[in-house]
């Protein structure tokens, strides 16, 4: 059993010394694999064209925890997402940030102060402010109890609607009215057939006059343009964005320099390299054992 591993330099220097004492093979780079029969795990973002040159591959472990752009596994294949913990608790600080900032109107404060103006606006409770969250799996409801422990009153959509403790979730059936009472909206959903393209111009129109927006899940669920025309509306209030479609943006496109907006690079979250490399030898170690696979994708339904 060796595993390919083709990821960040400094990554492997941390998985090496791991892989090393676990007494498992690891190579790094395509370059470097002089049998490629010998390789049964491959580590990736996004893997190599052609997977068929790795005739016993068994497992593609995905280094982030959104598998979207992963293409389909050859036959006899499977597809691991990382379940590294630190990137539940980074998202989440991520995400608190974003509802913090958009909740106390960091947006117009960080346009007056590029104007030199001092102006205060009423300052707003967290405490019973209504936010929706979208995506109750492993981020979202670790970001929903840290919301709820500050006052919010936040509510879960997910698609099976499955309880989560001291947390109201509204099911499938269930988005109207969980849109209707979502005074700040987050998406922590993964990118499927299902959720791509779900945030419109029809979706901005069930919320509350004045909502605003937290994406962390990906861009391709955003439609920008009716974006744009929502918070020219005045339906949306203001939105930060930490994933968009394509990524980066384009240079000159609208929501650079649109003050309404707030965007980061993706930076959400980056695996832990010690956590990752620990997470894949859980994952070596099943394949070798015959148990189950830490975080096995489900290719059907893609989750
Ligand atoms: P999970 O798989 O643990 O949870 C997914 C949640 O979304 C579940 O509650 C699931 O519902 C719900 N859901 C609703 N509709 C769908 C659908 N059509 N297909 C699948 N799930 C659906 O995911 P994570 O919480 O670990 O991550 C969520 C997403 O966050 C990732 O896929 C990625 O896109 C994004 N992410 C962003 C990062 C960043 O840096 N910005 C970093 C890491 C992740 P149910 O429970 O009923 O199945
Ligand atoms: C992701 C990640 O899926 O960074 O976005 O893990």
């Amino acid at each position: 059993m060796a595993l390919l591993f083709l990821s960040l330099p400094e990554r492997a220097a941390v998985w090496k010394p791991l892989f090393e004492a676990a007494g498992v093979e690891m190579i790094v780079g395509e370059a470097t694999v002089t049998d490629p029969a010998a390789i049964t795990h491959l580590v990736c973002w996004v893997p190599p064209k052609d997977l068929r040159r790795y005739p016993n591959l068994q497992v593609v472990i995905s280094t982030g925890a959104g598998v979207d752009y992963m293409p389909p596994m050859p036959e006899g294949v499977q597809l691991a997402r990382t379940l590294a913990p630190g990137i539940e608790e980074m998202v989440r600080d991520w995400v608190v940030m974003a509802t913090l900032m958009l909740h106390r109107e960091m947006p117009v404060y960080l346009g007056q102060q590029r104007e030199g103006r001092w102006q205060t606006r009423p300052v707003p409770l967290a405490r019973g402010t209504r936010v929706g969250l979208m995506g109750m799996g492993r981020i979202g409801r670790l970001a929903a109890e840290t919301l709820r422990g500050l006052g919010f009153d936040v509510a879960g959509w997910s698609r099976s609607g499955r309880a989560v403790s001291g947390i109201e979730v509204f099911g499938a059936d269930g988005m109207d009215p969980f849109l209707a009472r979502s005074e700040i909206l987050i998406c922590l959903l993964p990118l499927t057939a299902e959720t791509r393209g779900l945030m419109d111009a029809s979706f901005f129109a069930k919320l509350p006059e004045g909502a605003k927006l937290v994406n962390a899940g990906r861009g391709a669920q955003l439609d920008m343009a009716a974006l744009k025309r929502a918070l020219d509306a005045g339906r949306l209030a203001s939105a930060m964005l930490d994933v968009t479609e394509p990524e980066p943006l384009p240079e000159g496109h609208w929501a650079w320099d649109d003050p309404r907006i707030v965007i980061t690079p993706h930076v959400g979250a980056s695996t832990d390299a010690r956590e990752g490399a620990l997470h894949a030898l859980d994952v070596v170690r099943a394949t070798r054992e015959g148990t189950e696979i830490p975080g096995l994708v489900d290719q059907l339904r893609k989750y």
